[in-house]
């Protein structure tokens, strides 16, 4: 079934949902490529806005020339030749012309006074609308603009903007400058746009042949049809009054332009110009799409340096854990003194009914026992707050050396534990003892050894499983390990006696696991401030295949349409 042939109305509805689409996207991960993407994302709603909305919504309009080039070439100028007079000031200063000049009849002025060029409706970048009658005008408005090369930066984007708008480019160039490098940059975007440019060689020295083939030579070899479209304009007396050339200077120019402008050929020139505006809108598209990619690819590697940081402190952590490293010290030497090594020794060799009432005497409402589960809750919490700085330094060193992540990492306290830190660790730790009371409660395989745990106390007993789980050796023997070894042997004895010795280790390897998994979580959750600045400045990236369906959809539809 042949396709419908899609009215404008559609190709306008698709234009509209692509810009919005376009407008939503920010790039705000602030790093060095940011302007730089923006500008591309701004050039595509330029694009829309002030050329194929209105233009397609008005195709009965003038056409636009665009007079475009160096300074000093002669734009001015031969703006007033075509107009026979003084419309745009010339002059010796470099650069002249400063905002666009409009030539334009006077039945449209006003349409260029409001709404046109938009974008320049600020006092910063007027521009100048010339009201005027000729029968030229009927079809064609003319607008002088600010050349492309001069000192002044802004002159360039005006230019570029404009290039956008045109529906025809006047290229003017000089005897002198034609070989530049500039003019060939700027070529070479009005090919990407595929408008159609008409060429003013101006101030041409007479016997210069030389000069112009080789110039048509250069624009021939980048694949710019010159038939009809080339026009030389010879060095000549400047005439005060209009500021321009005599008529005849620029007749050739004046009746190609005519000839566009009527009924006749505006349709072929309109067409060209539409379907290479969207031709550059596809291209500038693209370049948006690999840009929203590239910078959510760099939020990822962001994203992911700063997960890496926290893993290896997560890894650390559980290698501590399974060493017996983790917590040392003071804590250690309170349990030594609390279980006195010396005593206990002594009770195992001396058998069971010894070591029972060993226990019963210092778990037995000792207060000693409460002090080491404090103790070691603090030192822990201790532990994982360092360890969660030492992670948050290394993301922040890491996200340093990238623009956009130093720029995150300004004015923002990413170089240390996050603020909820030490309250988060203090109640991971807190929850942990008490799931291992809790554990304890459920361990004993008998009832008579329910009774007996019950009797030291569940919070004291608890307190032999979590120094189990610190003073783990990793296999090694007593004497290697040396001080901490006393103290390990001595609660490990004391749950086998009250467990039995596969009880006891499991009640150790279960408790141990809870706090490795308990710590992850506090360190991770501390890492996600790293995660959540970058979501919070990516949350207007779209979707590049949205972007690469919206544009396929303005593509498929201008193709479909018949044209003006
Ligand atoms: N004698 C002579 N002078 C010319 C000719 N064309 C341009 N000029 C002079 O060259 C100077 C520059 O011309 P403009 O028309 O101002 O050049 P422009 O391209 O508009 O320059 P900007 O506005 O700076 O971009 C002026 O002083 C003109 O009078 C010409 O064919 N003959
Ligand atoms: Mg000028």
């Amino acid at each position: 079934m042949p396709e419908p042939i899609a009215p404008v109305a559609d190709l306008r509805a698709a234009l509209h949902a692509l810009e919005e689409l376009v407008v939503g996207v920010r790039f705000d991960l602030p790093g060095d490529a940011g302007a730089h993407r923006t500008a591309v994302k701004n050039e595509i709603i330029w694009g829309i806005n002030e050329y194929l909305e209105p233009r397609l919504g008005d195709l009965e309009s003038p056409l636009v020339a665009v007079l475009i080039g160096s300074t000093g070439s002669g734009k001015s100028t031969i703006l007033n030749s075509l107009a026979g007079k003084r419309i745009s000031k010339p002059g010796a200063i470099r650069p002249t012309t400063t905002e666009p000049v409009v030539w334009a009849h006077r039945k449209y002025a006003d349409r260029y006074e409001e709404d046109f060029l938009s974008g320049y409706g600020s006092d910063e970048r007027p521009i100048e609308v010339i009201a005027d009658d000729q029968a030229l005008l009927e079809g064609l408005t003319v607008i002088d603009a600010p050349d492309f090369d001069s000192v002044v930066e802004h002159h360039r984007q005006i230019a570029d903007d404009l290039l956008a708008v045109g529906d025809i480019i006047i290229f003017v160039t000089s005897a002198q400058r034609y070989a530049d490098a500039v003019p060939w940059e700027f070529l070479e975007k009005a090919m990407i746009r595929a408008v159609p440019v008409l060429f003013v060689a101006n101030r041409i020295p007479g016997e210069s042949d030389e000069i112009l083939n080789d110039y048509r030579r250069l624009l021939d070899e980048r694949g710019f049809k010159l038939g009809g479209r080339f026009f030389e304009v010879a060095e000549q007396q400047i005439d005060e009054l209009t500021a321009g050339l005599p008529g005849v200077a620029v007749a050739g120019l004046r009746t190609r332009l005519g000839e566009m402008a009527d009924r006749a050929g505006r349709a072929a020139v309109l067409d060209a110009s539409i379907r290479g505006a969207v031709g550059a809108l596809s291209v500038r598209v693209s370049a948006l799409r690999g840009a929203v990619a590239e910078e959510a690819e760099e939020a990822d590697a962001l994203r992911l340096v700063a997960a890496e940081a926290y893993e290896r402190q997560i890894d650390e952590i559980a290698r501590s854990l399974r060493s017996g490293d983790l917590i040392r010290g003071e804590v250690i030497n309170r349990w030594q003194e609390f279980v006195g090594t010396g005593e206990l020794t002594k009770a195992i060799s001396d058998g069971v009914s010894r070591l029972s009432s060993w226990a019963k005497r210092v778990f037995g409402g000792s207060p000693a026992a409460a002090k080491v589960r404090t103790d070691a809750g603090l030192e822990l919490r201790d532990v994982l707050i360092r360890r969660a700085d030492l992670a948050a330094t290394a993301a922040a060193s890491a996200w340093e050396l990238d623009a956009a992540g130093a720029n995150l990492l300004r004015g923002r306290a990413l170089w240390r534990h996050g603020r909820e830190t030490e309250q988060k660790a203090g109640n991971a730790v807190e929850d942990w003892l008490a799931s291992v009371s809790e554990l304890i409660g459920q361990a004993g395989a008998s009832k008579k050894r329910t009774a007996v745990v019950a009797s030291y106390g569940v919070n004291s007993v608890a307190v032999a499983v979590i120094l189990g789980v610190f003073l783990q050796t990793g296999g090694l023997t007593g004497a290697e390990v040396g001080v901490a070894a006393g103290a390990a042997a001595a609660q490990q004895k004391l749950l086998e006696h009250l467990f039995g010795s596969a009880a006891a280790r499991s009640l150790i390897e279960t408790a141990r696991e809870r706090i490795e998994a308990a710590s992850s979580e506090v360190l991770r959750e501390d890492g996600a401030r790293f995660a959540r600045l970058i979501d919070e400045h990516t949350k207007a990236l779209v979707e590049p295949s949205a972007l690469t369906s919206s544009i396929d959809r303005v593509v498929e539809l201008t193709g479909a349409w018949d044209g003006p």
